[in-house]
């Protein structure tokens, strides 16, 4: 339901777009709010201010502590294939976990709460690598800033994939059901959303220019200007993926949703009674695709987690190759679905914008050797030889 807000308060979200500093934007925001009628249709979205207000609350706070002395990062640098967070509740064996996968050593114990910064570590997988990174425990609440819930889930926004871990032994959908809702308070989306709209704001120009990747469902591109319009948004890019609701569209103006492909780990089987838990679990978690495992007994966890996590996210391995020569041994770590066209942008501009043609060797080839153009779609396991 679009929220048909009052002029007064699209103009004061306006005002509140307006300024970067914390304190002032706070000012607006709850100004903003008063400003805000109280019924069904936007109570998500006050909801979605009011976690930001106390967002930015916590900022100023954790500036001004910073001040005094080094705040801790809460953001490994990313490196690898990708970036995984691994989240759950106290005690339900994420440290267990990176100990026997990755090289990394946190400290594991008996009792809760003893991981209290992120901790990353590299698990091996054929020849690429995947960062995980043990987030402090999740709880209820976390959405809200409890126990440096901010920060953790910044963390996982800003992560490319998510494993939620729970304990069989211990109401693992219960578990579940909490984290997810930790998630979804925070607009993290677990399940790849039908629609997605990204608002990017432009300082020059006067129009609004779509960048269509999908297209508006129930209304036209003249409704979605004209709603941005009334958010004093005249100069933006404005990105549609998939199918978008003009719901959708006024959402992005509030803030964005993200989706990050996501994987349950339901550790401690062996301490599992019987299956009803997993059975109750994996049906709490649909769509999503629940590995039941015991990181104290499994053998090869490292070798089952690594192909679990290449799949969901899409990962494709593509190599490239010298005319006469072998091809590399490192292959460009890309998401299924890229082109001849973005491989060789990733490589070098000059690349592209000199590109002839490519040859191909692999799954995607017709034949060894095939003569391909940029838009040819490219596979994991492709070779690819550029001529320019
Ligand atoms: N039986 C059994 N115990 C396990 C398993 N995995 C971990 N544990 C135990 O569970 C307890 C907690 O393990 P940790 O790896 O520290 O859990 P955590 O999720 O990192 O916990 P915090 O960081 O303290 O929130 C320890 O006593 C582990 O030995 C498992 O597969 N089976
Ligand atoms: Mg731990």
């Amino acid at each position: 339901m679009v929220t048909n807000l009052p002029p007064e308060a699209k103009k004061k979200w306006f005002e509140v777009t307006l300024t970067r500093n914390p304190e002032e934007r706070i000012r607006l925001m709850q100004e903003f709010l008063s400003l805000v009628p109280k019924h069904k249709g936007t109570d998500k979205m006050v909801a979605h201010i009011r976690r930001q207000i106390s967002q930015l609350r916590d900022e100023v706070e954790k500036k001004k502590r910073a001040r005094r002395g080094r705040a801790p990062s809460y953001f490994p640098e990313k490196t690898g294939a990708a970036q995984v967070v691994v989240l759950g509740p106290t005690n339900v064996g994420r440290s267990s976990m990176l100990r026997a996968v990755t090289n990394a050593m946190p400290e594991v114990a008996s009792y809760p709460f003893s991981t209290k910064e992120p901790v990353p570590g590299m698990l091996p997988y054929e020849d690429i690598q995947f960062q995980l990174v043990e987030a402090p425990p999740i709880m209820e609440g976390s959405s809200e800033g409890r126990a440096n819930g901010f920060q953790i889930l910044s963390l996982t926004r800003n992560a490319d994939g998510i494993i939620i871990m729970v304990d069989l032994a211990e109401d693992p959908s219960g578990l579940y059901r909490m984290v997810a809702e930790e998630l979804e308070n925070s607009r993290i989306l677990t399940v790849e959303p039908e629609g997605e709209v990204e608002i990017q704001r432009r300082g020059h120009g006067s129009d609004i220019q779509f960048i269509w990747e999908g297209e508006l469902a129930g209304c036209s591109a003249e409704d979605a200007v004209k709603l941005l319009n009334e958010y004093k948004i005249r100069s933006a890019l404005v990105r549609v993926r998939g199918r978008v609701t003009l719901d959708l569209v006024e959402d992005a103006v509030f803030g964005n949703a993200v989706y990050r492909p996501t994987l349950v780990v339901a550790n401690k089987a062996d301490l599992a009674e019987s299956s009803a838990s997993l059975e109750e679990l994996r049906e709490a978690a649909k769509p999503l695709t629940v590995l039941s495992v015991s990181v104290k007994e499994a053998e090869n966890l490292a070798e089952v987690l690594g192909s679990e996590l290449f799949n969901l996210l899409g990962i494709a391995r593509v190599y490239t190759k010298e005319p006469g020569q072998d091809h590399s041994k490192v292959p460009i770590v890309a998401r299924r679905g890229l082109t001849v066209g973005d491989l060789s942008k990733t490589i070098h501009s000059d690349f592209y914008r000199r590109f002839r043609y490519a040859r191909l060797w692999g799954p995607s080839a017709n034949f060894p050797g095939e003569r391909v153009g940029l838009d040819r779609e490219l596979s994991d396991g492709d070779i690819v030889e550029i001529h320019v």
